[in-house]
Parts: C-alpha cells; structure tokens; sequence
C-alpha cells in the first residue's frame, strides 16, 4: 500500500471525517445511470468515480470516512465493501457507508445538507474536529491536507474548494463565487444564468467544486438550524452557505495539484460527451491527468482476472490495439482497436474496427462490427454485422441515444429491444 514517507501529513488529517456524497443520480447521464448511482460509474479503464475521492482520502492521510448513499446504491456499496472494506490494516481507519435510512417514514435524504444532518450522530461519535463534506461526482487529485492547513491558518468556520472555470461551463451548473484578497468568500451563487466574472480575469469564474470543509461545531450548529427550516431545500450550494457568507469567516481554497508544478485537472463528467472527452484526454500520449503516477496512486477493486490477450489475424492483419489501453480480461481477436478504452473482460471478435470508443467491463463485440465513437455499457453483447457511430439519425432510429457532440452511447437493454 502507500508509503507515506515522502509525504507531510499534519494532524489535522487524523482530526478530520471525511463524508462522501454519493447519492446523487447523475440525471445527464441518462441510461448509463439508470442502474447505478453517478459515483458509481466507470470511469479510466478500471476505475470508478468514487475512487478518486477516495484515493485523494488516503493519499492525504484522512482515515475516517463516510459515504453517503441513495440513489441505486447497490454497485456502489458492493465495490466499496470489495475494494475499501479494509481502508488499512490499522483499524482506526475505515470506510462506512451511510445509507439513507429513513429515520421518519419516507423521510429520505432531501438534499446534501439533509444527507449529513441525518448522520450527526454517527459522525459525532467519531469525534473529529473538522468535518470535510466531499463530491463523490468528479474526477481530480487533491491533497485534502493543503486545504485543512489553510482552513485553519485562515481561522476560517468553513473552505470551499473553488476551481476557475469559463462562464459559459458555469452558467447553470456551478455554484459560483466572488472573493476579497484574502480568498473570503463575499458573495456565493447556486448555478446562476449569468455568472460573475473574477474582476482580473475576463471570461473566468470561480466555481464551487462541492467540497467544503468545516469546524464539526459550527456546522453541527448551522444544520440543527437548517433542519427547521421550513423553506430551506437543505442543501449547502442552495441554502446553507449564502446563509452563513456575511457573519462568518467562510473562505475559498483554490484547488492545487499535489503535485504544485501541475496545472490542477478536476472533471465533472456528468455529461455522455465530459465522460467520453475525459476518457480519452486518458489515451492522448502525455495526459494531463497521469494514472500511472505513483506517488498520488488511484486505487480501486479489480477482480483476479488473466492478462489482456491479442490475437492477430495474418490475413486481414487485424489483432492489435493502438493508442488504447485495454484492461485485464480482455480477448482482442482478429480486430483493430484505435484511440479506444477498454476495461475489463472485454471480447471484441473477428474483424470488429472499434475506434475512439469507450467499452465498459464484460462487453463483448461480435464479429464485423464497426463502432466510431460509442460507449457501451457493461455487459453489453453487440451482436455481429453492426455499424455504429457512422449515421446520426440511423443511430437514434435504432433507439441508441447520440450526444449533443455525436457520441452514441449503447447499453444491454437497447440491443435487446433492438432484437424485438
Ligand atoms: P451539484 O453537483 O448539482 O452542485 P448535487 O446534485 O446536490 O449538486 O450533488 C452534490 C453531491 O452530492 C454529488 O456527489 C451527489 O452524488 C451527492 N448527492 C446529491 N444528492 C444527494 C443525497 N440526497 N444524498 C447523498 N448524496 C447526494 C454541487 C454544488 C455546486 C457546485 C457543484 C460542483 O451545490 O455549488 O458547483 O456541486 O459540481
Ligand atoms: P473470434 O473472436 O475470431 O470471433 P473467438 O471468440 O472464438 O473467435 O476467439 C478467437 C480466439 O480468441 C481463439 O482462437 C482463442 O485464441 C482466443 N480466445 C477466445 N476465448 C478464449 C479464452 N477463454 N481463453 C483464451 N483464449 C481465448
């Protein structure tokens, strides 16, 4: 496992409980969360998106954490129990889940506020003195440690991780803010239309990346108080934090590599074309975001599989992948593999052309097809002869759906009506 040597870890992080929210369904996702909740999707070749706020946990010596659960949770919950279930070997540290458990009849999570006000207890029991509330949504690498030094020399009551971004990526997706020259936070808006720009830089906002850390007190105190409020919608970018900008020292913590030399990468693939673009940034020959890097490892489960194998067929000279990367499990056979992710348990066949596509675990691609720019599902069968990818409308006819950037994204259940 890690070796934390080379690495400052202060005591703030073992004063620290982290708590994941990893409820969320991930609507603009469509059928690829129709089954499981967003932090659970797949994500890099054998990752899931609820590794990477993990990995950053451990990375920077946060031992405690929770994962809050909702929507479809059942993969999520199993590859935690798989893959995190031993956080390590010293058992002061831990994943929980935190399932929505209706304290109340129907009283499900309501919104993020909700989803840790419903766990007080269980965090209190904990004792911690900084409570950092986490996205389980976005692909980045952070060093949580950074940020706690800088909450607590700034005596702040609560930091928001903030990130630049372009208006137009804002505008309606982001909670955006504007700061003085000390980073405290002065004004704070929930996805608005029109997003301020930071005075110096023209065209830029600073967006809220849903990470916030807090004095356990002062955000016990802020919850007990938003619990009763009838009008509150019980959520920190909505309700909670314009409540608490103007009395409090709330500030904002740009987001740094751990690596402080790299520019930081942070990615909200919520969108079939952000996940497709973000998995293949992945295969471009120097990636910004480097997987192979370790000393700020990504960890995850992966079954015991048998090495990926290629079969090359001399005749059509097809068998190989390339500018790929192709995940243990997988049989390429006679096909030609371009620009293209495949994770694990993949079976592509005899004269299959799969080029700048994504293929989710133990799909199999029958003989002759051609795919452009598709995602498949996991477990996803194509049967032989399909084209896909090439003819927008054709592709929609067939009840595949086609992103805004035409990419087509095929799961099980439309090939299956597809047969009908
Ligand atoms: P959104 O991402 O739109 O905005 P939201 O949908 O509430 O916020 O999701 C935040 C996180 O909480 C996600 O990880 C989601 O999975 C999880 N979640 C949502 N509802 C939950 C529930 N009921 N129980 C448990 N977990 C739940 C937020 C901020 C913005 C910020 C963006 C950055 O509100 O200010 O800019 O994140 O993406
Ligand atoms: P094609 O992919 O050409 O349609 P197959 O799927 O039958 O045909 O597989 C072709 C080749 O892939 C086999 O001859 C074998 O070399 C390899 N292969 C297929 N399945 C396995 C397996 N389970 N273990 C090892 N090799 C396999």
């Amino acid at each position: 496992m890690l070796n934390n040597d080379d690495r400052y870890i202060s005591s703030l992080s073992k004063d620290t409980y982290a708590i994941i929210l990893a409820g969320g369904r991930g609507s603009r996702l469509f059928e690829l969360t129709d089954r499981r909740a967003k932090p659970a999707v797949y994500f890099g070749g054998t990752f899931r998106i609820i590794d990477f706020p993990l990995s950053n946990c451990l990375n920077s010596g946060i031992g405690r954490v929770g994962v809050a659960t909702q929507y479809k949770s059942h993969s999520l919950i199993s590859h935690i129990h798989r893959g995190w279930g031993t956080f390590k070997a010293d058992l002061s540290e831990f994943v929980e889940v935190l399932p929505a458990s209706p304290h109340k009849l129907n009283d499900w999570y309501t919104g993020t506020a909700d989803a840790v006000y419903q766990n007080i207890d269980i965090i209190r029991s904990h004792k911690p003195k900084y409570i950092l509330i986490l996205s389980g949504d976005h692909v980045y690498r952070m060093d949580y440690g950074k940020l706690l030094i800088q909450h607590v020399e700034n005596k702040a009551d609560m930091t928001v991780c903030c990130i630049e971004v372009s208006v137009e990526e804002a505008a309606g997706s982001f909670g955006v803010m504007s700061v003085d020259e000390t980073n405290k936070v002065i004004a704070f808006n929930e996805k608005p239309a029109n997003p301020k720009e930071t005075p110096s830089k023209p065209g830029v906002c600073l967006a809220s990346m849903g990470n916030y850390v807090f004095n356990t007190e002062f955000l016990f105190e802020q919850l007990n108080k938003d619990a009763i409020n009838t009008t509150s919608n019980h959520d920190f970018g909505l309700d909670i934090i314009p409540s608490i900008i103007k009395q409090h020292a709330i500030f904002a913590y740009p987001i740094e590599d751990p690596d402080a030399s790299k520019p930081p990468y942070w990615r909200d693939v919520g969108t079939i074309d952000a996940l497709w673009e973000a998995n293949m940034e992945l295969i471009e020959p120097k990636p910004q975001f480097d997987l192979y890097d370790r000393t700020w490892p990504i960890f995850t489960y992966q079954s015991q599989l048998p090495p990926a194998k290629f079969i090359f067929d001399s005749a059509t000279r097809r068998g190989t992948a390339l500018d790929s990367t192709v995940a243990s499990g997988c049989i390429v056979s006679g096909s030609t593999i371009r620009k293209s992710i495949l994770y694990s348990s993949v079976h592509t066949h005899s004269h299959s052309v799969i080029e700048q596509s994504v293929l989710m675990p133990e799909c199999d691609i029958g003989k002759n097809c051609k795919l452009f720019k598709v995602i498949v599902d996991a477990n996803c069968r194509i049967p032989a002869e399909l084209t896909i990818g090439y003819d927008r409308e054709k592709d929609i006819a067939r009840g595949f759906r086609v992103s805004e950037k035409g990419i087509t994204l095929v799961t099980s259940a439309m090939i299956e009506a597809l047969k009908k």
